[in-house]
């Protein structure tokens, strides 16, 4: 088991909510390019601040005594940011604005954006150095998707194409590529990214396939429905809001969309995607009343933002109260619980095991904390269903999934998973305008079709300059 709670170590930390509100303030900075900044960021060490923090400290709600709380500091700190653009804090010759455009810490004086003279024409004569280059993205696309280098032949051929039918070419190939089992198959490229999503354990897997000695749930349907979601033009986003599950055929694999399946118990109208697979909620609800680890596990898996490292902290006013005793409020835990503990109201009634009833393992259960937990505290069965994502009140876990899918982070999330994948690496502040293109076109023009993302990313500098 996973611990229940996450407390800091350490008692003077950094203002929690700092980093969502930066980011916020400066959508598309490198440093909140699939994550948020880190302290230093602003602090040598919490609670003392470098000298970009220093510059900040006066133009944060001036008059107001202190110290501020987490609520006036988010609220002032947009303003203070703005304040302190033009002003160069370390010195270094270029302004906070440009550095935090450019990737480069503000506070730090040997941190300053590089003006990239590296791309000289001629330096390596094979390659189109600095701009995109089909014979090397070729190369690599046949590679990433098919998993078989070109052959000679195949390379010549590609040569002598004009540079439209270069790009027409792997277009055809990316669609090509992404039909094969390398792409799509059991263990392939797609299974790959889900599973740190899903995090099989081969002990607990049930169904005729691949079955443990403990089998719990079959988690190939989870890996199924990802794979449905992320092919085809499918909507990405249905990964986690899916109303449907998802049929696989091997020998070629096939994907296909089905209302019902036996092995998944979970009612229509409480689904929410793989959020409420039968795996998921016996794997990370596990034995709990409060399901924080379910909660957790979808706000990093699908929306990128892991609350251990303090990411993604929207603190709400008045939280955590601590329904189930489990200590939260204590100020090193409170930090983090103020997100997580109304992120995971929500799945109040959401069962994974419980030996009392194995019927109700992995379904919904109207009043679950009142039937099962009420010895956990006095004051559990005041849970509300009723919580907070991105400070966004949600009535349950579908809506929970909706507000998340629709979320930039989970368009960022989810073009980061291919930059990793594919690039090789997260987005570098280099890579950054490229990549904040394209996760706005794979939410906007491309409506959350991978497939049509996935041709923009071969595009791109990032995968075809060598
Ligand atoms: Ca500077
Ligand atoms: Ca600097």
């Amino acid at each position: 088991m996973l611990a229940a709670t996450l407390c800091l170590a350490g008692d003077a930390l950094a203002k929690p909510p700092a980093g969502g509100v930066f980011c916020s303030t400066y959508p598309s900075a490198p440093a909140c390019t699939g994550q948020q900044p880190s302290c230093n960021y602003c602090h040598v060490a919490p609670p003392q601040r470098n000298v970009f923090g220093a510059g900040l400290g006066p133009h944060l709600a001036p008059n107001a005594p202190r110290p501020l709380s987490d609520t006036d500091f988010a609220y002032a700190l947009p303003t203070a940011l703005k304040a302190v653009e033009l002003e160069d804090a370390d010195g270094d010759g270029v302004s906070n604005l440009v550095e935090i455009q450019r990737g480069t810490f503000p506070g730090d004086p040997t941190s300053v954006p590089a003006d990239t003279g590296l791309c000289q024409a001629g330096e390596n004569p094979r390659y189109d150095v600095c701009r995109h280059d089909a014979r090397f993205a070729y190369k690599r696309l046949l590679l990433d998707f098919c998993g078989v280098p070109p052959t000679y032949a195949q390379l010549e051929e590609l040569s002598a194409l004009s540079r439209d039918d270069q790009l027409a070419r792997m277009d055809a190939e990316l669609d090509r590529c992404t039909t094969s089992e390398f792409w799509r198959g059991k263990n392939g490229q797609l299974w790959k990214l889900a599973h740190p999503k899903i995090r099989p354990v081969g002990t607990f897997k049930a169904g005729e396939e691949d079955k443990g000695s403990n089998p719990l749930g079959d988690y190939y349907d989870d890996y199924a429905l990802y794979a449905y979601t992320q092919l085809d033009d499918h909507d990405a986003r249905e990964v986690m809001t899916a109303k449907y599950f998802v049929r696989r055929e091997t020998h070629p694999t096939r994907y296909t969309a089905v209302p019902t399946l036996p092995t998944q118990p979970m009612e229509e109208a409480y689904r929410a995607g793989n959020i409420t697979s039968r795996w998921s909620l016996l794997y990370f609800v596990m034995f709990s009343a409060m399901p924080r680890n379910a909660a957790s596990q979808a706000y990093r898996a699908y929306l990128g933002l892991d609350i251990a490292k303090q990411e993604g902290l929207f603190s709400v006013p008045g939280e955590p109260r601590d329904y189930d005793h489990a200590g939260v409020t204590a100020p090193a835990c409170a930090a983090c619980h103020a997100t997580l503990d109304p992120l995971t109201y929500p799945f109040r009634n959401y069962q994974g095991i419980n030996i009392y009833d194995l019927s109700s393992w992995a379904r919904y259960v109207p009043n679950r904390l009142e039937k099962f937990y009420s010895y956990v505290s006095p004051i559990i069965t005041q849970t509300p269903e009723t919580g907070y994502l991105f400070g966004q009140k949600v009535n349950n876990v579908v809506e929970w999934a909706q507000v998340g899918a629709n979320s930039d982070a989970f368009a960022i999330a989810a073009v980061t998973d291919y930059w990793k994948l594919l690039v090789g690496h997260p987005p570098t502040p280099e890579e950054n305008s490229e990549f904040v293109a394209t996760w706005k076109r794979f939410k906007g023009t491309h409506q959350y079709s991978v497939q049509r993302m996935l041709h923009d990313l071969i595009r791109t500098e990032a995968y075809g300059a060598p």
